[in-house]
């Protein structure tokens, strides 16, 4: 199985890490350092040396409590860089957003895939994803950013999260995108728990069904911080054993900030996986 990602051909056969590049100002690990497009560059060359399978472009924060960003500002920090990196790099280049207009001129300087923490619900968005020709990856995120960390409940999460993204799935179907162009991803931190967090984990593999694939973020997260008690610096070994349980699980695609350490724990995972 492999994703077009506007030509650029992402293979699902085997792990794909997918490498992290923020270019928002305040950003929770990593935050104003690739905001001008040479050091972002030079950042996503060192990922895919380090066998990132895609980079992912982010403009805007999610973190709770973080200030909305306009269309405007989120095109200024995303469009130079996208397009600097998709002429670059071999790899594909991915855009992490909810913005249509973002959407569109991201895929117009050659973005590979779209990745929309709101699963393409903004007016407009639908649209744009189905007309841009590119794979998509629809999360699930319960609430809004600002406010999605106060209380969340669920009556059973997996099951929620699961027939949320089953009905995206239909609804991006129905409106012109096949399933074998969708990605889902079960939004870890994004409105839950630790427990609602370890519950989607321990049952990924019941998401593999929904589409072509699974794509899963726990990098860093705050989950990985409850159960070790450390701070966003020191949660890499919780972050692999946790990408590690996720392939296992039938994950696709991990979401990472540390692309080299990633991709030798999941050679090992699949390595296991793939024994008689
Ligand atoms: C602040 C809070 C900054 C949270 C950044 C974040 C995911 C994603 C993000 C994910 C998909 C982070 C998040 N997380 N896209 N974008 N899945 N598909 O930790 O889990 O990087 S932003």
């Amino acid at each position: 199985m492999q994703l077009n990602c506007a030509g650029k051909m992402l293979d699902l056969n085997q792990p794909a890490v997918m490498g992290v590049l923020n270019v928002t100002p305040d950003s929770f690990s990593d935050g104003g350092c690739y905001l001008q497009p040479d050091a972002a560059l030079r950042r996503a060359e060192i990922m895919a040396e380090e066998g990132a399978a895609i980079i992912d472009v982010g403009g805007e924060s999610t973190r709770p409590g973080a200030p909305l960003v306009t269309v405007q500002e989120e095109l200024d920090r995303v469009l130079p860089v996208v397009e600097r990196l998709t002429q670059a790099l071999s790899i594909p280049i991915s855009v992490d957003t909810s913005k249509p207009e973002v959407m569109r001129e991201a895929a117009r300087v050659g973005a590979g895939l779209i990745n929309d923490v709101r699963a393409l619900q903004a007016p407009g968005a639908l649209d744009v994803a189905v007309t841009s020709d590119l794979p998509v990856c629809l999360m699930h995120l319960r609430g809004e950013p600002a406010t999605m960390q106060q209380a969340p409940r669920y009556s059973d999460a997996v099951a929620e999260v699961y027939a949320f993204l089953a009905e995206r799935v239909q609804v991006c179907e129905a409106a012109g995108i096949s399933r074998d162009r969708i990605l889902v991803d079960p939004g870890f931190g994004f409105g839950k728990t630790l427990e609602h967090n370890l519950r989607l984990l321990r049952h990924l593999n019941r998401f593999t069904d929904l589409a072509a694939g699974v794509l899963v973020g726990i990098s860093r997260k705050s989950m990985i911080g409850l159960l070790l008690n450390t701070p966003v610096t020191e949660r890499l070994s919780g972050s692999l054993a946790a990408a590690v349980i996720a392939l296992w699980q039938g994950a696709k695609i991990i979401r990472t900030h540390d692309v080299r350490e990633t991709v030798q724990a999941l050679c090992v995972c699949a390595a296991a996986r793939a024994a008689e």
